[in-house]
């Protein structure tokens, strides 16, 4: 990119690529929300996808943490339901819900509701928000962009929100195969457009949420989930190589081993993983990040202290990106969050004495 500093703090970088660090890198899921009152504030003036919508202000809140915390990354103010929307479908924010979608697909025939969206046009706005962010970092830390799975994009579109068993969506997987290999193909080519658009508008790495792994068999993921984000995998690295690229599918624990293989260089794992285990599992082929419980921000701080340097401990200095195992809740209090966040930078590995 012309005219944007060069990164002051690589941490992060080098931990993807496995390398030694100083000191483990740390950013947080949702780190820009509804836990912070100064985006809280904005929200109450602003409709949430008007915020995503207008650069300026997806900047703003994408900046908010990191003017609290000593993060070592900051991700771009955006959602995952940006991708479906630019594909035709209505996305409300419904306030206390959640995302909901108007216009779910609700039989095979609906897939001809959806089209192939033009990125630089329909999505220009997350483009134009990495823009001036990078910009406004001035190389201080690495920018994040992401996306939405197949799997997990496609689990909305069908359901229209949020479901606790995602079973309308997996119904498509069992009753209606083809078509599903159709739509998360169609959501693939996207996607690898989408990220590659967001490399080039300044992103410095890539996180794919596979939110809703976990409701799906390790066969089902072995079909509709893992050969799309290998291809993802694999397609962005080839049009952008040097990259790094994140997937966080939560739940997908059966599969880690397959997840490891994917083509990525970090595979996030949620705090009912034991990173010891994942360790022995991936062995040295990605690094890994994550994972206390969101919910450990809930103890005091001296306990969240002990329980951050445990965790740190058990995933060993090389490879590791320290973070939530999964998003930030609107009732976490900052000052805990801090405490997460400066328990990392003031962790000393226990000195090995052969
Ligand atoms: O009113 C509000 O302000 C809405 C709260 C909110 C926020 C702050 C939503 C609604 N989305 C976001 C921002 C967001 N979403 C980010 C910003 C960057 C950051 O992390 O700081 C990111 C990365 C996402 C990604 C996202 N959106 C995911 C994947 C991560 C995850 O949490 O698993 C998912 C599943 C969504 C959908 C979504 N958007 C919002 C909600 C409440 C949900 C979950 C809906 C559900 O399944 O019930």
């Amino acid at each position: 990119m012309a005219n944007v500093s060069p990164l002051k703090n690589d941490l992060l970088l080098r931990a993807a690529r496995r390398e030694p660090v100083e000191r483990t890198p740390v950013w947080i899921m949702r780190q820009a929300g509804r836990y912070l009152p100064e985006y809280r504030a904005l929200r109450a003036e602003e409709a949430f996808f008007d915020v995503v919508r207008t650069p300026e202000l997806a900047t703003e809140v994408t900046l908010q943490p990191l003017r609290r915390f000593p993060l070592d990354a900051a991700i771009i103010f955006s959602d995952i339901l940006v991708v479906p929307q630019a594909m035709g479908l209505r996305v409300e924010m419904v306030p206390g819900q959640g995302p909901c979608l108007l216009d779910p697909l609700r039989k095979v025939s609906d897939l001809r509701r959806l089209h192939r969206p033009v990125i630089e046009d329909e999505l220009h706005y997350v483009l134009e928000a990495l823009r001036l962010t990078r910009r406004a970092l001035d190389g201080k830390v690495p920018l994040i962009g992401f996306c939405g799975a197949p799997w997990t994009l496609m689990a909305y579109m069908i359901e229209g929100g949020g479901s606790k068993t995602f079973s309308q969506a997996k119904g498509w997987l069992y009753g209606a195969p083809e078509a599903s290999h159709q739509l998360l193909s169609l959501l693939t080519e996207v996607l690898v457009e989408f990220l590659t658009a967001q490399i080039d508008a300044g992103a410095q790495v890539i996180q794919v949420f596979d939110s809703w792994a976990g409701v799906l068999s390790p066969d089902l993921y072995r079909t509709f989930a893992l050969p799309y984000l290998r291809r993802i995998a694999e397609e962005v690295g080839k049009a952008r190589p040097g990259v790094p690229r994140i997937v966080f599918a939560r739940g997908a624990h059966a599969t880690l081993d397959e997840l490891a293989a994917s083509g990525y260089d970090v595979v996030g794992i949620d705090w009912t993983v034991d990173p010891r285990q994942a360790r022995q599992i991936t062995q040295d082929r990605v690094a890994l990040q994550g994972n206390l419980d969101p919910c450990a921000l809930y103890a005091d701080l001296k306990t969240i202290r002990r329980l951050t340097h445990q965790m740190l401990e058990a995933f060993g200095p090389r490879g590791h990106i320290a973070n939530l195992g999964h998003g930030l809740h609107p009732t976490h209090d900052p000052e805990h969050v801090r405490a997460f966040v400066e328990a990392v930078h003031d962790y000393m590995p226990v000195a090995n004495t052969c």
